[in-house]
């Protein structure tokens, strides 16, 4: 009888400079193009958001940016499609508030898959590390342009009221750019999520580069 196969390890991920896929923000430029150049500046972790594509082109990027997610060996993790997950052998799925439940990704994608659910509030944050949830997004820190169907922004002292509850890394996302980047992080999120500020930007490379120069090292963060 073949031999059950072990339970995958979950590898450890780094959250602290998470890109996050905006096509129509790209200015024209290809996602593997864009992710290829932020992954030279810098950034740690990207997730594949599509929110037009036919499955089956999704599921086809989704294995483009896995191949060269690899190389780098960095995580890959999905908006909200398990299946395109599943299809394509991404790492992980990011969940809204109206995404499958944590329970049933987890049951779909398996004990080593990442799981990140986006936290309007208090309440939203403290049942996904409940449930399950690998890390979790702060959503959103500030107003934002790129996505106008947000909960109110949480700002600086929900981040800070969030991080006394929750144990999880958080993740801050909406508005976050190199002016702001350094106060999210002293607020107490683990990492920041971005798209304009490095999708949008003439170079996606410098872009992440001087987001990962304004965030500090860790001790220069301890000095300030
Ligand atoms: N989710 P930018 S805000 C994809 O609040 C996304 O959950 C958000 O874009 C949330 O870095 C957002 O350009 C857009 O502000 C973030």
């Amino acid at each position: 009888m073949p031999e059950l196969s072990k339970p995958k390890r979950k590898k450890p991920a780094d959250y602290s400079l998470y890109l996050v896929t905006d096509r129509d923000l790209s200015l024209g430029r290809s996602q593997v193009e864009v992710v290829a150049a932020a992954i030279k500046g810098g950034v740690s972790c990207v997730q594949l958001r599509e929110k037009t594509l036919d499955s089956r082109d999704f599921v086809d990027e989704a294995r483009k940016l896995k191949q060269l997610l690899d190389d780098h060996a960095l995580p890959l993790i999905i908006n909200d499609r398990v299946d395109v997950v599943l299809a394509s052998g991404a790492d992980g799925v990011h969940l809204g508030q109206k995404d499958m439940l944590v329970a049933d990704a987890r049951r779909l994608l398996g004990d080593s898959a990442i799981i990140g659910v986006s936290a309007e509030s208090m309440e939203d944050a403290v049942r996904a590390e409940e449930e399950g949830a690998d890390y979790i997004g702060i959503s959103p820190v500030y107003a934002t342009a790129t996505k106008t169907d947000t909960a109110t922004p949480l700002g600086l002292s929900g981040i800070a009221t969030i991080r006394k509850r929750v144990r999880l890394p958080l993740v801050g996302i909406g508005g976050i750019h190199a002016a702001n980047i350094a106060d999210v992080l002293a607020a107490g999120a683990d990492g920041i999520a971005v798209i304009s500020a490095i999708v949008a930007a003439p170079s996606p490379e410098d872009a992440a580069r001087l987001l990962r120069r304004r965030m500090g090292s860790p001790l220069q963060n301890r000095q300030q």
